[in-house]
């Protein structure tokens, strides 16, 4: 009988439920839990590929010391030590921790108490500031606290929803797939997107904004000044509720129509319909992400916004009100226990004396940090510049994802203490630690996440424990008893970590503080275990409400929201020498750095390489070819990626991905690039308007190769590589000429000597085609050529699971293409039945013009759904083409 576990995806902030089931073999699989109240039963495709990453390759399972396996005894001792050492010479502030939203609450709550109330520092930062830290500072100045208020539930209820900076359809897929369906069932509904680029969920809008990088603050505010005069100002809720309308009023209305204009770079009709249907439509939420907080204006951006949603009343009421969404599975947890430099405990003030006395009295702690610490970029600086000796890295890949990369990487490698605890052995980091510590991941750890909409779920574990890998919180706790704090640091399970946290979020608290969960604070282990999602504020005497503020009660002193009067921000980065602004992101099937989505064939076949967007007209200027390889160039760093040619693209801007890392690709470390310019309130970075300058990359020769080893030690100008159904897909080029290629082959495929090549080189052209076989089976094809190869990649791919017992098809991998009656089903689409773009543009040719009617041929879009937006571009293009 298999064993069902009821858990949550490690993945987005959305937080959906999941059913993991274990059966006698051992084999996992992942469904989404029909009763959990994020998803009702949907996943999107990365949580349906669950099952394909929880496999042993490249985990770290035992403690290393130097590059060494150690133990724990010895590795801990060892931390405590020199962190007490580094204290006891240098200060508590020469100690800092760098952690993040994919720790539990538990993991957090703990490594938060040890560096501010035992070690006396508020240098504990987390990856949370690149991602969520200008919507805390927006929330804190309008509500007083870090409160989400509305609730999921409103998407589906209101009749305008506004995206801006969101691409919901890849990045809170689930989401995007609930509100798609309430569209569905009331079409009346209007979504509007504001986005620089068309993105996959501008295709459900009913306007898309192609906003200028950065132009949100003057949007929000040229609707606030609007609204300010027509009959959707709410002067009741105003007076009751809130204060400063009329600074921010005047400063709205000091903005001419010609500057907005100019500012947004939207046509005066995009405009005014834009404000027309915010002031006709009653309930609107306007849902925002890293397009508004990663940005040098994003707190103005929150506040603009926010201003908005008070001067008409419209929030904490049934399908209105501003709605930050969360990136990472436990961003808000983390908030919750203070992970951030600049906050305290369970939504308590740093700055406010009051607060640190109580935290501290809470936890009988024999200090208090009494000043905010330094926020991640001023944090690696301090690394950088020696200030930081000892450094604690945890459940994050900061050499990856940090602007300024290289430098962080510097600083990293220069510290003269590093630990990192992390599931795998190999990242961009953890190749710089001292100290290297296993940790227990998703399916083996145990404790809580909160999601977007303030609902608190169990992760619960279903996989036994792996090597020696510990939970994070353990390793911390074990640490803090070594440095001498034994009884605060006493947890037996995390259900003991969570019982104080509840505790404390209700002490003194009497309704002062949005945060309270005192309703659990006795909470037993069993009850713990069984715990169903629950949403905050849960007090103990009952009387929570699933929404805050239609009634104000806002925690500002007063009670009273704040409007904050933001002044347009200076928004163009560009100059004669770095002319282009690079904005970064995500893509639908990879998750960050790719340690987990990367180890999944299904997922790493929907986009299989880094890439820049980049508008047709500017390509033509810059000469930079469809598939052709560009660099692009920053003060701080350079990067080698694919060229995608796309009008979906704005003039002037270019679009790659986060993802790709030295693990995957040659250069493609995306954040090399971004300059570590931050929002001065948050520091949150501004990873989406970066200047820089683009250059085609002069090829010799192209290749693509698939092979069942994995391929090592390349050394050649770009390379990207991807997993694939039994082995590994590599597309990579070369700038200076190569003769050798089957020498190659035996160097970097782990091609055997004895394995004879069959194929061919053209002289003329340098093109070549070789594949090796082991018997029937193929172990490696490689396709080279002058230009980006043509070949039929998925059916290439296809080749290394399939049989090759029949000597004269075995040239048809040579040619590169199927033969007759074999269709290459083109790239994936739909990463859950592995359909391709042919194989759809095919069904379309057939007849099917809708998504339904696709899904019903050839099953595409029936399971997660997270391809059906673009199935629909590709019925769209197809129709269009057809028609002209
Ligand atoms: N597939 C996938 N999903 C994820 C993640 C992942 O790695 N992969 N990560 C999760 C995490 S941690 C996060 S934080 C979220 C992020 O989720 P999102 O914020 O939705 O994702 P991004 O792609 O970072 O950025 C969103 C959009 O902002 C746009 N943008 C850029 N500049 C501006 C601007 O000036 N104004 C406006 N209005 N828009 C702009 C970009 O073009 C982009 O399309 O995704 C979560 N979900
Ligand atoms: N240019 C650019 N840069 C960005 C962004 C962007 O949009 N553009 N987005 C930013 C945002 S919003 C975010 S959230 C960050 C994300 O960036 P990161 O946090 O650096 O990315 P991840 O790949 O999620 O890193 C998680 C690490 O923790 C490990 N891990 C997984 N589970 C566990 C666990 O349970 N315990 C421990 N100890 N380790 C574990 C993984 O193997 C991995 O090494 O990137 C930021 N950087
Ligand atoms: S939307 Fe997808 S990635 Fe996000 S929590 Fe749900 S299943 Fe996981
Ligand atoms: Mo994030």
């Amino acid at each position: 009988m298999p064993t069902e576990t009821k858990t949550t995806c490690p993945y987005c902030g959305v937080g959906c439920g999941v059913i993991a089931k274990l059966d006698d073999s051992g084999s996992v699989s992942v469904t989404g839990d029909p009763d959990h109240p994020a998803n009702f039963g949907r996943l999107c495709s990365k949580g349906s590929a669950l099952a394909e990453t929880i496999d042993l390759d490249g985990r770290l399972l035992y403690p290393e010391i130097g590059g060494e396996r150690s133990n724990w005894n010895a590795a801990l001792d060892l931390v405590a030590s020199k962190f007490s050492e580094v204290i006891a010479e240098h200060g508590p502030d020469a100690v800092a921790f760098y952690v993040s939203g994919q720790l539990l609450t538990e993991d957090y709550y703990v490594a938060n108490k040890l560096t501010k109330g035992f070690i006396g520092s508020g240098n504990i930062d987390t990856n949370s500031r690149l991602c969520m830290s200008s919507s805390v500072a927006g929330h804190r100045r309008a509500f007083g606290s870090d409160t989400v208020p509305g609730t999921y539930e409103d998407l589906e209820l209101a009749d305008l929803v506004i995206l801006t900076g969101s691409n919901l359809a890849w990045c809170h897929p689930v989401l995007y797939q609930r509100l798609s369906a309430a569209k569905t069932t009331r079409p009346g509904m209007k979504i509007v997107v504001i986005d620089p680029r068309r993105t996959m969920t501008s295709d459900i809008a009913d306007l898309h904004l192609a906003i200028r990088p950065d132009g949100d603050v003057a949007l929000f505010t040229g609707l606030l000044a609007h609204i300010a005069t027509s009959p959707a100002i709410d002067q009741n809720y105003i007076g009751a509720h809130t204060a400063g309308f009329g600074e921010a009023f005047a400063a709205a209305s000091s903005i001419s129509w010609d500057t907005l204009l100019e500012r947004t770079g939207l046509p005066a009709m995009q405009l005014r319909e834009f404000f027309r249907v915010f002031e006709t439509t009653e309930r609107v939420v306007t849902c925002y992400s890293q397009g508004v907080n990663q940005s040098s204006s994003g707190t103005d951006k929150v506040n603009a916004i926010i201003n908005c949603h008070l001067a008409t009343g419209r929030i904490g009421r049934p399908g209105m009100g501003p709605f930050s969404l969360t990136g990472q599975p436990n961003a808000m947890g983390g908030r919750e226990v203070g992970g951030l430099a600049n906050m305290l405990a369970a939504h308590m003030a740093i700055e406010n004396a009051d607060d640190r006395d109580r935290v501290q009295r809470f936890w009988s702690s024999p200090v208090i940090a009494q000043k905010p610490g330094l926020k991640a970029v001023d944090m690696f600086r301090a690394v950088a510049d020696g200030r930081i000796k000892a450094l604690w890295i945890m459940a994050t890949n900061p050499v990856v994802s940090m602007p300024d990369a290289n430098a962080v990487e510097a600083a990293i490698a220069a510290c003269p203490f590093v630990v990192v605890s992390d599931v795998l052995r190999e990242t961009d980091t953890t190749r710089h630690a001292d100290v290297l510590l296993p940790s227990l991941g998703w399916g083996e750890k145990d404790g809580t996440v909160t999601n977007s909409e303030r609902r608190i779920s169990r992760q619960r574990p279903f996989l036994t424990t792996p090597g020696e890998a510990k939970p994070d919180w353990w390793q911390l706790a074990q640490v803090a008893r070594r440095m001498g704090h034994t009884s605060a640091f006493g947890f037996e399970n995390p259900a003991a970590i969570f019982a104080e946290h509840a505790a404390l979020s209700a002490f003194e608290n009497g309704g002062t503080r949005d945060f309270d969960i005192g309703a659990h604070a006795d909470l037993d282990p069993d009850a713990y275990d069984s715990q169903p999602p629950f949403q905050w504020p849960a007090p103990s005497g009952g009387g929570n409400t699933a929404r805050f503020f239609s009634q104000g009660g806002f925690f500002h002193g007063d009670r009273r929201a704040r409007f904050i009067a933001v002044e347009l921000p200076e928004t163009d980065r560009t100059s004669s020498d770095y002319p282009l602004t690079l904005n970064t992101g995500r893509i639908r099937d990879q998750w960050h750095t790719m340690t987990r989505t990367g180890k999944s064939a299904r997922l790493s076949a929907h986009i299989a390489e880094p890439f820049a967007e980049i508008h047709p007209r500017d390509a033509i200027e810059l000469g930079v070819r469809s598939a052709g390889l560009v660099q692009l160039e920053s003060p701080h760093g350079t990067a080698v990626v694919r060229a995608l040619v796309t009008d979906r693209q704005a003039r002037g801007s270019v679009f790659v991905p986060m993802h790709w890392n030295d693990q995957f690709a040659a250069r493609s470390r995306i954040d090399a690039v971004v300059a570590p310019v931050v929002d001065p309130l948050s520091g949150q970075p501004a990873s989406k308007n970066v200047a820089v300058k683009i250059q085609p990359v002069k090829v010799q020769h192209y290749g693509f190769a698939v092979s069942v080893e994995k391929p090592d030690g390349l050394d050649c100008d770009y390379w990207a590589l991807a997993k694939a159904d039994g082995g590994w897909r590599l597309e990579f080029a070369a700038c200076d000429s190569i003769q050798d290629w089957t020498g190659w082959c035996r160097a970097h495929l782990g091609i055997p000597m004895e394995a004879e090549p069959i194929g061919y080189t053209d002289g003329a052209t340098g093109e070549t085609r070789l594949a090796f076989f082991d018997g029937s089976r193929l172990l490696a094809a490689l396709f080279i050529a002058a230009e980006p190869v043509a070949v039929a990649r998925t059916w290439a791919i296809q080749q290394l699971v399939a049989s090759h017992d029949d000597l004269r098809k075995r040239f048809a991998i040579v040619a590169g293409r199927p033969g007759a009656g074999k269709p290459d089903p083109g790239a994936t689409v739909c990463s859950c039945f592995g359909v391709g773009v042919n194989q759809i543009i095919g069904a379309i040719r057939g007849g099917c013009h809708s998504v339904e009617a696709v899904g019903r041929e050839l099953n595409a879009g029936t399971n997660c759904g997270s391809c059906r937006a673009e199935i629909r571009t590709i019925i769209d293009g197809c129709l269009a083409a057809a028609a002209e």
